[in-house]
C-alpha cells in the first residue's frame, strides 16, 4: 500500500459518515411515527377499513334442496361473491350427504363449511307439551294457513329465531347474509355490503317488507309487551318510541301487532344484535311462552319486532339495490341508476302492492 498511515483516518471518516446517516434515519422514523393518540386512532381506523370482514353466508338447507341452493349460490357468486369471497356456512338438522358437500364446494372459490344442528337447537324443549302442540297444529290447519300442520317448519322458525347465531360454526363471524334455495338475485352488487353495514353502523338489512298471516302469531305481541313490563331493566337500553321503528310493527300505538315484518329469507345483519343479552332474554321468554309450537310464530315477525323495538331506525337499512325474488314476490329497484346492473322488471316489484307489502308502513315509520 502507498499510504499505509492514511488507513486509520479513512476508517474514522467512514465511521463518522455511518453514524451520521444512522442518526438521520432514526430521526426520520421518530418524526413519522404518530405523535398523538388521535393520529394513531385515525391510522387504526384506516387500517381497519381494509381488514377482511368477519362475515359469512348462512344457509340452513336440506340435502334434497341441492338443486335449489345450487341455483341460488350461482347467482350470489355471479352478482357479488366472486368479487369478495365470503365463506358459506351450511347448516342442517341432518348430516349433509357427500354429494351435497361436493357439489356446493365446487360452486365457489370461497371456503365452505358444513354443520349439523344439535337437538337443543332443533327439537322440543322440555317445557313444551307435545300433545297440546299437536292439537294446536290441527286447529291451525283448519284455517288453511301455510305450514300449519308442519312440525319441522316450527323447529326451523325457532332455530332461525333463537339459535343459528349460536351455532359454533358462526362463532368467528360478526355479520351474516342469509340465503335460501330457489331464490333469485337480480342485481350486480359491486361494493362490500358487510363493510357498508359496519361503516354506516347498520345492524339489520332487508329488501322486502311483508304482512304476516296474523293467525300464526295471535299472542306474540302481547307476550313481547309482557316481557317489556317484566324486564324494565332490559327495556331501559332500548331507544325511545320516536327513535325506534316501532311504528313499523304497530298501527295503534302499541295496542296490537299490525303483521308487518321484514322477510327474513333475505337478511344481512349483525350477529351481535341477536347475541346481545337483551335479545337472548327476549328470545328465552318467547320460547318459554310456547308460541313457536302452540301457534306458528315465524322467525320473520320475531326478528322484525325485536329489531324494530331494540334498534334505532338509522341502524336498519333497506337494501333497495339488491333485487330479489323469493316464491312469487320480488323486490326490483326502480331508480334509473340500477337499471344497467339489474335484470328484473321494477313494475313487478312488490314494494307498493296494496295489502301485501309493508313498504308504505316502513316509509311512514321512518318519518
Ligand atoms: N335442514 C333443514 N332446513 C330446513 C327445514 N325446513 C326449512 N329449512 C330451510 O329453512 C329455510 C326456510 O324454509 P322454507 O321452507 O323456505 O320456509 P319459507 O321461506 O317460510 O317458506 P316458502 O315460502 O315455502 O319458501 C330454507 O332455507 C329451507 O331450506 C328442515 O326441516 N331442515
Ligand atoms: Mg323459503
Amino acid at each position: 500500500m502507498k499510504y499505509p498511515r492514511l488507513v486509520p483516518y479513512i476508517f474514522t471518516v467512514c465511521g463518522v459518515i455511518l453514524v451520521f446517516f444512522s442518526f438521520q434515519t432514526l430521526y426520520s422514523v421518530y418524526k413519522e411515527r404518530p405523535q398523538s393518540g388521535i393520529t394513531e386512532a385515525v391510522e387504526h381506523g384506516a387500517h381497519r377499513n381494509n381488514d377482511k370482514m368477519r362475515a359469512c353466508f348462512v344457509v340452513l338447507v336440506r340435502n334434497e334442496e341441492l338443486a335449489g341452493i345450487t341455483s341460488t349460490i350461482r347467482q350470489v357468486e355471479q352478482r357479488f361473491n366472486s368479487k369478495f369471497n365470503y365463506p358459506y356456512i351450511f347448516l342442517n338438522d341432518a348430516d349433509f350427504t357427500p354429494e351435497f358437500i361436493e357439489t356446493t364446494t365446487a360452486l365457489t372459490k370461497a371456503t365452505t363449511r358444513y354443520g349439523k344442528v344439535d337437538g337443543h337447537m332443533w327439537g322440543y324443549p322440555s317445557f313444551i307439551n307435545t300433545t297440546y302442540a299437536a292439537e294446536c297444529r290441527e286447529e291451525l290447519a283448519k284455517q288453511q294457513i301455510p305450514y300449519a300442520s308442519s312440525e319441522s317448519y316450527r323447529h326451523m322458525c325457532r332455530f332461525q329465531s333463537g339459535f343459528f347465531f349460536r351455532h359454533p360454526l358462526l362463532d368467528e363471524f360478526d355479520y351474516y347474509w342469509r340465503i335460501e334455495p330457489d331464490v333469485d338475485y337480480y342485481c350486480d352488487i359491486d361494493y362490500d355490503v358487510f363493510k357498508f353495514m359496519r361503516d354506516n353502523n347498520k345492524k339489520y338489512g332487508f329488501n322486502i317488507a311483508f304482512r304476516e298471516f296474523i293467525q300464526t302469531v295471535p299472542s306474540l305481541w302481547q307476550t313481547i309487551m309482557n316481557f317489556k313490563k317484566e324486564y324494565p331493566e332490559v327495556v331501559s337500553h332500548w331507544p325511545s318510541k320516536k327513535d325506534s321503528l316501532v311504528k313499523f310493527v304497530t298501527d295503534d300505538d302499541g295496542q296490537s301487532y299490525n303483521g308487518c315484518h321484514f322477510w327474513t329469507n333475505f337478511e344481512i345483519a349483525s350477529l351481535d344484535l341477536w347475541r346481545s343479552n337483551d335479545y337472548l332474554k327476549l328470545f328465552g321468554y318467547l320460547d318459554r311462552a310456547g308460541g313457536f309450537f302452540y301457534e306458528r310464530w315465524g322467525d320473520a315477525p320475531v326478528h322484525s319486532i325485536a329489531a324494530s323495538l331494540m334498534l334505532r331506525k338509522d341502524e336498519i337499512h333497506f337494501f333497495d339495490d339488491i333485487g330479489y325474488r323469493h316464491t312469487a314476490y320480488t323486490h326490483c329497484p326502480s331508480k334509473p341508476e340500477y337499471a344497467a346492473k339489474c335484470s328484473c322488471n321494477p313494475e313487478k316489484s312488490l314494494d307498493y302492492t296494496d295489502g301485501i307489502s309493508c313498504r308504505p308502513v316502513y316509509d311512514n315509520a321512518l318519518k
